[in-house]
């Protein structure tokens, strides 16, 4: 299913901090979609399942030591490996429902202490997301929620970090969620504001690349 073949399907992200919400929306979206007869597909970053995402499971789940550079530009090379299936993709009509992407590269990095420009600069050309869904959460509210697992990253105070770095990575593509709303109000919201995207990238919204 999926409307006329010659139109485009959307490319959309979900970003926010861990336990913000952003998985469990990402499938109600996925069932949302399919439900309407659209053709859809749920991605995440990092792809776990190539060897460079082997590579970053590892150094995540504390099993490996990388320079941080190094592994900013492992989590870039999982994207660039899926580019072009990306870009097939959506040129056949299926909306992506992508579970991070670009931002967290730069954020999570940048959090370290990488400088922004940096960070970004190995994003360049990367398939730009029609629309950024922004599930926001204080640091506190979310590490409230429980279920840190044991991976690096998931501590509070590198999280307030990694918070303060999303922000400056807003632009129009965005739009912030309030994600300390009831689960049900979050999904309305996010199931109005996709389908207006998935409408506009039918009617022919050309695809474009980061940063612009
Ligand atoms: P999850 O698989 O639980 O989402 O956690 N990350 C992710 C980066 O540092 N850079 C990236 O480019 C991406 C996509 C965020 C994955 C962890 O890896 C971080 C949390």
């Amino acid at each position: 299913s999926g409307g006329k073949s010659e139109s485009r399907g959307a490319l959309i992200v979900l970003e926010g901090l861990d336990r913000s919400g952003k998985t469990s929306q990402s499938s109600k979206l996925l069932t949302y979609l399919e439900g309407l007869g659209h053709s859809a597909e749920l991605w995440r970053f990092p792809d776990r399942s190539t060897n460079v995402g082997q590579m970053i499971s590892m150094y995540l789940s504390n099993k490996s030591q990388l320079d941080d550079h190094t592994i900013h530009l492992l989590f870039s090379a999982n994207r660039w490996e899926k580019r072009s299936l990306m870009e097939t993709k959506l040129k056949t009509g299926t909306t992506l429902i992508v579970d991070r992407y670009s931002y967290s590269g730069v954020a999570f990095s940048s959090a370290k202490g990488l400088a922004l420009e940096w960070c970004k600069a190995p994003e360049i050309g990367l398939l730009s997301p029609d629309l950024v869904l922004y599930l926001d959460i204080q640091p506190e509210k979310a590490a409230e929620r429980g279920g840190y697992g044991g991976e690096r990253y998931e501590q509070l105070e590198f999280q307030k970090k990694v918070a303060k770095c999303y922000q400056v990575l807003h632009d129009a593509s965005w739009k912030i969620i309030d994600a300390c709303q009831p689960i049900e109000d979050i999904e309305k919201q996010l199931q109005e504001i996709v389908l207006d995207c998935v409408m506009t990238c039918q009617k022919g919204k050309p695809l474009s690349n980061l940063w612009s």
